[in-house]
């Protein structure tokens, strides 16, 4: 436990209730012999001073060797997927390579809900930019108005926006409002042509796959028409060009991948 000066006394089951938590601490699956209620940041440092000594001979491993090597076994897998090719459009892997490869590092990325979500948390190498997302992946059609609250909230930094085309098209007109106030957003929209996540729950539900299939405009089209910038994406091959020119134009801009629904 903490006191106003930062000192920490443990508490036991044992000690009286008002000087720790009056119940034995349930943290996760297991029940705690030492209960600490202080301020996170004072206790740790507190705790952390302690251990120098290593007293009870509890000393860290070091997993850093097992984390690289997991890391290298996944990426070769993601390299793997990222070439996988079905005719049928562009792997989600090669997508977020690709983005992890162009996304500027101070950007913030506001992240829609759906399959493409689930890949961007998959496949994105992160430097470190912060991610909106929608609370517990609830509401689609998230992505895009939190992109324009992101360049509300500081227009001076780079903002993305990571969608499907089922949520995107709930907030179409969004993109006039991006014109409309000079907002840069560059909206990395990945069409699969189908609420992709639904139909993967309904076969994971052993239901054929049911009215799932979107009719949808040619987004990059659309995205001209609205007086912004537009660019289709067919192959993977043209995704490194894509995402220069997306980086690189002024104002809102769209890039529309044209992705399979399977490679996610
Ligand atoms: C407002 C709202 N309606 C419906 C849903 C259920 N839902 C979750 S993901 C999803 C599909 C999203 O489709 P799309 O944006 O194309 O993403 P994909 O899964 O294809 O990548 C739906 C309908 C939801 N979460 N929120
Ligand atoms: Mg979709």
């Amino acid at each position: 436990m903490s006191s106003p000066n930062g000192s920490v006394r443990p508490c036991s089951r044992r000690s009286a209730p008002r000087a720790c938590c009056p119940t034995p601490i349930r943290s996760g699956r297991g029940c705690s012999d030492v209960g600490l209620l202080g301020d996170a940041a004072v206790t740790l440092r507190a705790l952390l001073a302690g251990l120098d000594e290593d007293p009870a001979g509890i000393a860290a491993v070091d997993q850093h060797g097992d984390v690289a090597a997991r890391w290298a076994i996944w990426r070769a897998e993601k390299r793997r997927r990222a070439i996988d090719d079905r005719g049928r459009g562009v792997s989600s892997a090669a997508v977020f390579a690709a983005l992890s490869a162009h996304c500027p590092a101070d950007a913030t990325i506001a992240v829609d809900v759906g399959n493409h979500a689930y890949s961007f948390g998959r496949y994105f190498e992160s430097a470190g930019q912060p991610v909106l997302m929608s609370g517990y992946l609830g509401s689609i059609g998230f992505g895009y108005p939190a992109a324009l609250g992101a360049w509300a909230a500081d227009p001076a930094r780079p903002v993305v926006a990571v969608t499907g085309d089922g949520g995107f098209g709930q907030y179409l007109a969004e993109l006039t409002t991006a014109v409309r106030y000079g907002i840069a957003v560059k909206h990395v929209l990945l069409d699969n042509g189908a609420l992709g996540k639904i139909s993967k729950e309904q076969q994971a539900g052993g239901y054929p796959v049911w009215q799932t299939s979107l009719v949808n405009p040619d987004f990059a089209g659309y995205a001209e028409l609205c007086g912004a910038t537009g660019i289709p994406v067919h192959r993977a091959e043209d995704l490194d060009e894509g995402m220069k020119a997306l980086f690189a134009a002024d104002g809102p801009a769209l890039l529309h991948v044209h992705a399979d629904a399977e490679l996610v």
